[in-house]
């Protein structure tokens, strides 16, 4: 099953930051609602934008999210106390987003996972900065999931985020993300793929099927996640359609079912 990680709570979002900022909880409980329905597997929550604020406004989207739905949560943050605090205020087996190699992140991450119940998402990110060749990524991932093997998280609870970088910028980045996922997914079996989907198409014009074509590309490679909007009802057909191709959805059973419930049309 493909992994929906809806993007929606994140307060670089200016509605969002309103919410927060006002303490509505009404605004984000039925935000919330709505990619649970949609089809959301995980709820990611992102409180950085706001600074000063992000430990106290990540522990209000927390309690007010949880009385919304039963769903697990992506908790977003690049500072591990935010994470560790976040980690310890959930109620089910959480994604936590992200470790990655910087020694900065690394070496707190490392310490407070050690035994912990959670996912992770791991970026293929180090000190020398944002990859810049296919290899930058494998090895990167090969690295991230050996240390994490250490203390005793399975390939099944490690999301690699390749870290996708705009077409627009270099175009070859999605060739480049391709290949480096096609490796990833051939070389440590079980290991899941995610990645922030809309960074492909920053820069562009009708950004959306920049990104709808992107994600059936990745797909394709071996890619099972993707953090995204699932209230863009394309974009979630173009999830569906993909694992149908990619031979992930027995008898067709999941798209017949998308399309009678009119969730699915072309
Ligand atoms: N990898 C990992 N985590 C991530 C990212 C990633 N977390 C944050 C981000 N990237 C993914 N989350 C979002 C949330 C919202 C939007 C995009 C990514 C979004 N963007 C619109 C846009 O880009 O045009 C609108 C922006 C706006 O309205 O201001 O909605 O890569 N591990």
């Amino acid at each position: 099953m493909f992994t929906i990680i809806g993007e929606r709570i994140n307060t670089t979002l200016k509605m969002v930051q309103a919410a927060v900022a006002d303490r509505d909880a009404d605004y984000i409980q039925d935000d919330v609602i709505q990619q649970a329905e949609a089809g959301a597997t995980y709820i990611d929550v992102n409180a950085g934008a706001r600074i000063g604020h992000e430990t106290e406004d990540m522990k209000w989207l927390l309690e007010v999210i949880q009385k919304a739905t039963d769903l697990p949560l992506c908790l977003d943050s690049p500072d591990p106390d935010v994470l560790e605090i976040a980690y310890g205020l959930v109620s089910q087996k959480p994604l936590v987003n992200s470790i990655s190699l910087e020694k900065d992140r690394f070496e707190p991450m490392f310490a407070y996972l050690q035994g912990k119940e959670c996912r992770i998402i791991a970026l293929c990110m180090d000190d020398s900065g944002m990859p810049r060749s296919v290899d930058d990524i494998v090895s990167r991932a090969h690295r991230l999931v050996g240390e994490l093997g250490r203390i005793g998280f399975k390939h099944e609870d490690i999301f690699i985020d390749p870290l996708i970088q705009p077409v627009g910028v270099d175009t070859n980045n999605c060739r480049m993300a391709m290949a480096a996922v096609k490796a990833i997914t051939t070389e440590l079996e079980g290991v899941h793929v995610t990645g922030g989907l809309s960074n492909i198409s920053y820069g562009l014009p009708q950004r959306r099927i920049v990104n709808r074509t992107f994600l059936s590309f990745m797909m394709a490679v071996g890619m099972d996640s993707a953090i995204m909007d699932p209230l863009d009802s394309a974009l979630m057909a173009c999830v569906r359609t993909s694992e149908m191709l990619n031979g992930n959805d027995d008898y067709c059973m999941n798209f017949l079912k998308g399309v009678r419930a009119g969730t699915i049309v072309s």
